[in-house]
C-alpha cells in the first residue's frame, strides 16, 4: 500500500525534489559517512577528520584520507537507486536533486545540475586567496590508503585542499539558496539515505514539509526525519527507488 501511494504521488508530482545522503551511495560501494572508517583511518571519526582544523593540523593524513575516498568513488557504479532519480527527472523535468553526498554517482548515471550541498571530491581548489579550481594527477591508492602530501597549486604555491564543506564552514550560498527555494516550492520531497542530523542541509526536508509539501522518506533505519515524513518507506535506495520509478 506505501509503495503504491508513493509512486501515485511521486509520479503525478509537478515539482518534485529528491534529497540524498550518504545511504544513497551505500549499495554502490561507497562507504556512508557514519560507518566506521577502515584502513590507515580506522582510530578517526570522520566528523573529526573533516574540518579545516584536522587539515592544517595534519595535510598528508586530511589529503590522503580524501584522496582514498576520491579512488573508492572513481572505482564505485551508480546503483539502481541513483538511475531511478534520473529517470524521475526525465520523467519530470522540473524535478530538483539536492545531495549531500561528494561523490559523482548522480552525474554519472544521469541526473543534471545536481545541487551538491556539501562540495565534491573532484572540485579540488588552492587554500589561497582567492579560491581557485587546481589540478593535478590521478592518484591510484592503495586499499589500506597511506598518508599524501597534498599537491601545491601551481598558479600561487599554495597547499590544495579537497573541494568539500568541512564542519564549520559554510555551505555554497548558490548551492544552498537553491535548494530552500526548490524545497520551500515543491509538492513533492523525497529523502532518500540520509540520517538528517547535520545542518543546516538537514533543513531541506524540513522546509518542504512546513511548506505542505508531501515527504517521502526511503532509509532502512529510523531517523528524525520519520517526523516529518508523509509516507516512511523502510528500505534501501536500490531497492525501494526502482519500485517507485522504474529506471
Ligand atoms: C555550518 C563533506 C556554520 C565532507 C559533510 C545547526 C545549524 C548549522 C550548523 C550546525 C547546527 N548544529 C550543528 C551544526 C554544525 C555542523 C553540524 O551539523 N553538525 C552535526 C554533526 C550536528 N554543521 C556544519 O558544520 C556545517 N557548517 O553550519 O557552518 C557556519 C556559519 C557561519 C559561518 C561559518 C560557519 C557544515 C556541514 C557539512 C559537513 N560536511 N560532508 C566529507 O564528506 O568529508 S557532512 C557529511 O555528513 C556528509 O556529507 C554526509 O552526507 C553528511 C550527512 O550524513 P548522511 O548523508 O546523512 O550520512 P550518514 O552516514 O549520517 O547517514 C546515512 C543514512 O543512510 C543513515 O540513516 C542510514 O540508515 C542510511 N542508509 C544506509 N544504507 C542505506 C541507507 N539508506 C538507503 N539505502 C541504503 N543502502
Amino acid at each position: 500500500m506505501t509503495v503504491a501511494a508513493a509512486v501515485d504521488l511521486l509520479l503525478s508530482a509537478r515539482r518534485p525534489v529528491v534529497f540524498t545522503g550518504a545511504g544513497m551511495s551505500a549499495e554502490s560501494g561507497v562507504p556512508t559517512f557514519r560507518d566506521d572508517l577502515t584502513g590507515l583511518w580506522a582510530r578517526y571519526d570522520a566528523e573529526r577528520l573533516a574540518t579545516p582544523e584536522a587539515f592544517h593540523a595534519d595535510p598528508d593524513l586530511v589529503w590522503g584520507w580524501y584522496e582514498w575516498r576520491r579512488s573508492r568513488a572513481l572505482q564505485a557504479l551508480p546503483n539502481a537507486g541513483h538511475h531511478s532519480v534520473a529517470a524521475l527527472a526525465a520523467r519530470i523535468p522540473a524535478t530538483t536533486v539536492v545531495t549531500q553526498n561528494v561523490d559523482d554517482l548522480h552525474e554519472r548515471a544521469g541526473s543534471t545540475a545536481v545541487l551538491h550541498l556539501h562540495g565534491s571530491l573532484f572540485a579540488p581548489r588552492c587554500i589561497g586567496t582567492p579560491p581557485h579550481p587546481a589540478v593535478f594527477p590521478d592518484a591510484d591508492e592503495p586499499e589500506e590508503g597511506r598518508r599524501l602530501a597534498p599537491p601545491r597549486c601551481v598558479s600561487c604555491g599554495a597547499l590544495v585542499r579537497p573541494g568539500v564543506v568541512w564542519f564549520g564552514e559554510q555551505l555554497p550560498e548558490d548551492a544552498l539558496s537553491a535548494a530552500v527555494e526548490a524545497a520551500a516550492n515543491c509538492d513533492v520531497l523525497l529523502t532518500v539515505g540520509t540520517s538528517g542530523v547535520v545542518y543546516p542541509a538537514a533543513e531541506i526536508p524540513r522546509i518542504a514539509a512546513r511548506s505542505g509539501a508531501t515527504v517521502i522518506q526511503v532509509n532502512p533505519d529510523p531517523t528524525p526525519l520519520d517526523a516529518v515524513s508523509t509516507l516512511n518507506l523502510r528500505g534501501t535506495a536500490a531497492t525501494i527507488l526502482p519500485q517507485l520509478v522504474p529506471a
